[in-house]
C-alpha cells in the first residue's frame, strides 16, 4: 500500500478525517507573503514529540508554523496540532496576569496582581510551610521542560518531591517493564525501528489517531515497503484499517494473548535461538511458565481464534528479527500493565529485535554541559522511599500517591506547584480528591497558559507565555542521530505572561536562593552550552536544528554479546528483580473485571486534532473537531434506543454523570464496550470554545487498579451506562 494511499484511506476513516492535513499539508516550501517574511526556530509545544520547526511572520503578525526539514523528529512536516499553535498564541482566554484567591479555598475568585505581590505571598506561604512543618512539605506536579526550573528552585529550597504524570498516567509501566527485562528503556521518541520493520505488532496503540509524527511517518513508510501490520484492539481503529489481521481482542486479556503467542513461538521453536542463547537468561523458566498457555486456552479468554493466533505468531517470526511487537505508550489500564509491559518486552527478546534492524535501535544524544551553577543539596532521607515504600522498583514520583499525600490529618504535603498538567482531567477518579488536598494545602501555586480546572483550585496563578513567546531549555533528546534543537520566542510576552525560567528565577530571588540561578536570561546558559560543543546561540537561531555524529554503532554487532545493565548482565526473561521484591518474575494473566449488567467498558484514546485537554479550547484546532462522540454498536444502539446524532449521558455504576454527548453508532467498535476521545467535557467557565462540549472519561472512572510494581492507575477498568439526555440539558 502506497504512503498516500495510507493517508487517503485514514482519512475516509471519520476518527482520522484530517490526516491529509496532518502530515501533507505543512511539507511544501512556504511561499512568501506579499509584506515582510521573518522566521525564527522554534520546538512545538503542542504535543510532548518536539518537533522542530519554524514560525514564519509577515510584518510582524503570525503567519505560520511548518516543520523543520532537517529534524528526526518531524521530517519537515508538522501535524495538525502543531501548526495550531498559532491558535495557542492568539487564544482570546488565555490567562493574562498573576492572580490571588480571594476568599476560601475551592472558590474561583481571585484577583489580578502584579509579579511581585505574588511572588512575595510565595515566598511568605513556602517560608511559613518550612517553619511549621519542615522544608521538604512542597510536591512539584509537572508535565513539560519548564517544570525543571520549578524543580531546581524547590529543590534549592528543600523540597525534592515531584511527579510528571506521564509517568503513572501514561508510561510508567512500559519504562519499568523495559527496564527490568533490558535495563534500559524505550525513550521518548521511542526508539523503535518500525521503518524497517517487516512485521509490527500493535497492541492497543492506535497510530494514526495517536499522532506522534515521525512515528506515523515510520509506520507508513514500512507499510509502502510491504511489511505485515498486526492490530490487537477491542475497536476497529485506523491501524486496524491498514492491519493484515485485526484481532478484536476482548478487553483487557492482552496478556492471555501474548502468554499464547510466546507458548507457540517456543513450542513451534520459531523463537531465535542464537539469539536467546548469547543475550537471555531465564528462558527455561520461561519455557516451562508458558506451557499451560496454548491458543486455545487463550480462545476462552481473549475470543482470538487459535488459528489466528498461530498463524499471527508465525508472520511474527517469518520476519525476525525485523519484527517489532511495540511496546505502547499509554499503557496505565488495569493495573497488570508492568506485567503485560514485561510480556511485550520478552515476545521482543524471543523474536530477536531489541538492537536489530526493524525493532529496537541504540539511542544517542549530545554530550551537552550543565551549565556551571550551585548544586543543590542531596535530600537527607530518599523521599521516595518515606512517600512510596511500596513501590521500590519505581524511581520517580508517583502522582496519584503524592496526591494522596496531600490530603487528611497525616498529610506530608503542606504546599503544591503545579506546571503545565490539568490534574483533574489527568488523574483519574481523583477530582474530589484533589479538591479536598487543595482545601486543606497552605499553599497551591498553578503555572499554566490557560485556566483550567486546576487553577479553579490555585491559591496563586501564574501565566507563563506560550511556546513562541519564549526560550526554553535547548533540545537533547536520545535519538537515531544526536540532535540539539532550539526554540526561541518569535513574539513578546503578550499581556502580562513570562517564561517558567523568569519566574522560578523571581521566586528564588525572594528566598534567597537567587545564586543557584547566576544568569540574567536563559539565553546565557543556552549559549554557554552550545558553545561548549562547537555551536553558539547566534548558529543554532539561524539553523534551528543541528545534527552531531554518533559515538557507537545503532544496532548490535552480530555474535558480539552485550552486557545489559540488568542484575544478571543479560536480557531477563525471568526477572530477579521482581522475585526478589516479592512479584511474579514471569508474567501473570489476571482476567479482568467485566461490566455489570446493563454497563459497558469504558474505552478512551485519542484523536489526530487534539492532545488531552490543552487543545480543545485552541480556536483553530476546535474548528477541526469541537465535541467528541461516544461509539456504540449498533446492538448495543437497538437495545438502548439510541441514534447517531442523539444526546446521551454517560453514568457510572456510582451515579456519577458526565456532561452530555453525541452517540455515534459504529461496528467499529464491540459490543461490550464504548469509546470516548479523551480530554473533552472541561467544565472551566473561563474556556469558552471548551466547557461543556463533550464528555469527560476521567471523571467517571470509579475503579482505578493501581500497578503493584509500577504503581500507576489502570484506567481501563472502569464501566458506564448511557442515559438519553433532553433537548437543553447538560447532564
Ligand atoms: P495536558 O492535558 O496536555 O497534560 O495530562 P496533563 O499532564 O494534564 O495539559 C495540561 C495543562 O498544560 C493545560 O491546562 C494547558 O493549558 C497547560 N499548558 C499547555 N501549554 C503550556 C505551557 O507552555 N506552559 C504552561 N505552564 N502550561 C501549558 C496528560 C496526561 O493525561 C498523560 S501524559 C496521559 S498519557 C494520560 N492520558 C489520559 C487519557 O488518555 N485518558 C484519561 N482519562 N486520562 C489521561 N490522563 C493522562
Ligand atoms: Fe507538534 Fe504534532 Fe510534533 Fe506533537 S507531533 S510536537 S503536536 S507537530
Amino acid at each position: 500500500m502506497k504512503r498516500r494511499e495510507f493517508l487517503k484511506i485514514s482519512a475516509a476513516l471519520g476518527a482520522a478525517g484530517t490526516m491529509p492535513t496532518l502530515l501533507g499539508g505543512c511539507a511544501a516550501k512556504p511561499l512568501p507573503g506579499s509584506g515582510v517574511v521573518t522566521t525564527s526556530p522554534t520546538i512545538c509545544n503542542m504535543c510532548f514529540w518536539q518537533c522542530a520547526g519554524t514560525l514564519y511572520q509577515e510584518d510582524g503578525r503570525p503567519w505560520k508554523v511548518v516543520g523543520h526539514p532537517d529534524d528526526p523528529h518531524c521530517d519537515g512536516r508538522l501535524c495538525t496540532r502543531g501548526t495550531g499553535g498559532i491558535g495557542a498564541y492568539l487564544d482570546p482566554d488565555r490567562l493574562r496576569q498573576p492572580l490571588l484567591r480571594v476568599g476560601k479555598g475551592g472558590d474561583q475568585q481571585f484577583r489580578a496582581v502584579s509579579w511581585e505581590e505574588a511572588f512575595d505571598h510565595i515566598a511568605q506561604r513556602m517560608q511559613a510551610i518550612a517553619e511549621r512543618h519542615g522544608k521538604d512539605r512542597l510536591a512539584l506536579f509537572s508535565h513539560g521542560d519548564g517544570g525543571n526550573h520549578f524543580h531546581r528552585m524547590l529543590q534549592a529550597f528543600g523540597s525534592h518531591a515531584y511527579a510528571h504524570p506521564s509517568f503513572a498516567q501514561c508510561r510508567g509501566p512500559r519504562a519499568t517493564a523495559f527496564a527490568l527485562t533490558y535495563g534500559e528503556s524505550v525513550g521518548s521518541p521511542d526508539r523503535t525501528d518500525m521503518g524497517n520493520s517487516r512485521c509490527i505488532v500493535l497492541i492497543g496503540s492506535h497510530i494514526g489517531e495517536n499522532l506522534h509524527n515521525s512515528q506515523v511517518q515510520s509506520l507508513a513508510r514500512a507499510l509502502d515497503n510491504g511489511a505485515t501490520l498486526i492490530t490487537v484492539d477491542p475497536r476497529f481503529s485506523v491501524a486496524a484499517s491498514k492491519s493484515a489481521h485485526w484481532l478484536p481482542i476482548r478487553p483487557g486479556t492482552d496478556i492471555a494473548l501474548l502468554l499464547a503467542w510466546m507458548n507457540v513461538l517456543i513450542n513451534e521453536r520459531l523463537y531465535d535461538q542464537d539469539y536467546v542463547a548469547l543475550h537471555c537468561n531465564g528462558f527455561e523458566q520461561l519455557v516451562r511458565h508458558v506451557q499451560p498457555f496454548n491458543p486455545e486456552w487463550a480462545y476462552l479468554e481473549t475470543g482470538i481464534e487459535p488459528a489466528k493466533i498461530r498463524e499471527t505468531a508465525r508472520a511474527m517470526a517469518d520476519a525476525a528479527p525485523a519484527a517489532l511487537v511495540h511496546p505502547g505508550r499509554h499503557v496505565t489500564w488495569y493495573g497488570d500493565d508492568t506485567q503485560r509491559c514485561r510480556a511485550i518486552a520478552i515476545l521482543n527478546a524471543l523474536l530477536g529485535s531489541w538492537g536489530r534492524p526493524g525493532g529496537f535501535y541504540s539511542q544517542e544524544k549530545v554530550d551537552l554541559p550543565e551549565y556551571p551553577a550551585p548544586k543543590p543539596d542531596k535530600p537527607a532521607t530518599d523521599w521516595k522511599a518515606v512517600l512510596q515504600p511500596d513501590f521500590p522498583l519505581v524511581g520517580t514520583g508517583i502522582s496519584n500517591r503524592l496526591v494522596e499525600r496531600s490530603v487528611g490529618a497525616d498529610a506530608f504535603f503542606k504546599g503544591w506547584f503545579v506546571y503545565a498538567t490539568n490534574l483533574p482531567m489527568t488523574l483519574p477518579g481523583a477530582r474530589d480528591q484533589i479538591a479536598a488536598a487543595a482545601q486543606s494545602l497552605d499553599l497551591v501555586v498553578v503555572v499554566d497558559t490557560m485556566p483550567a480546572e486546576i487553577t479553579g483550585f490555585a491559591d496563586v496563578v501564574l501565566p507563563e507565555c506560550t511556546y513562541l513567546e519564549r526560550f526554553d531549555e535547548l533540545r537533547n533528546k536520545p535519538e537515531r542521530t544526536p540532535t540539539l534543537a532550539l526554540r526561541m520566542p518569535a513574539f513578546e510576552p503578550r499581556y502580562q505572561s513570562r517564561p517558567a525560567w523568569w519566574m522560578a528565577k523571581g521566586i528564588a530571588d525572594r528566598l534567597g536562593l537567587g545564586h543557584y540561578f547566576p544568569w540574567q536570561d536563559l539565553s546565557e546558559v543556552l549559549d554557554w552550552q552550545l558553545r561548549q560543543v562547537g555551536s553558539s546561540l547566534d548558529e543554532m537561531q539561524k539553523k534551528g536544528v543541528k545534527r552531531f555524529p554518533r559515538k557507537g554503532p545503532i544496532y548490535f554487532e552480530p555474535g558480539r554479546p552485550i552486557r545489559f545493565k540488568t542484575p544478571s548482565g543479560k536480557i531477563e526473561l525471568y526477572s530477579s528483580l521482581l522475585a526478589d521484591n516479592g512479584q511474579d518474575p514471569l508474567p501473570r494473566y489476571t482476567p479482568p473485571d467485566r461490566p455489570p449488567e446493563g454497563f459497558f467498558h469504558l474505552n478512551y484514546g485519542r484523536a489526530p486534532a487534539h492532545t488531552f485537554g490543552r487543545t480543545i479550547n485552541n480556536p483553530q484546532l476546535f474548528e477541526l473537531m469541537p465535541e467528541n462522540a461516544v461509539w456504540v454498536h449498533p446492538s448495543a444502539a437497538a437495545w438502548l434506543d439510541i441514534a447517531s446524532g442523539d444526546y446521551v449521558a454517560l453514568e457510572n455504576p456510582n451515579g456519577r454523570r458526565s456532561n452530555r454527548v453525541r452517540v455515534r453508532v459504529t461496528e467499529r467498535i464491540r459490543p461490550d464496550s464504548v469509546f470516548l476521545v479523551h480530554g473533552f467535557g472541561h467544565t472551566d467557565g473561563r474556556q469558552r470554545l471548551a466547557r461543556n462540549v463533550g464528555a469527560d472519561d476521567a471523571d467517571l472512572m470509579h475503579n482505578v487498579k493501581i500497578d503493584p510494581i509500577a504503581g500507576s492507575t489502570g484506567m481501563r477498568a472502569s464501566f458506564v451506562t448511557l442515559k438519553r439526555v433532553g433537548k437543553g440539558e447538560l447532564t
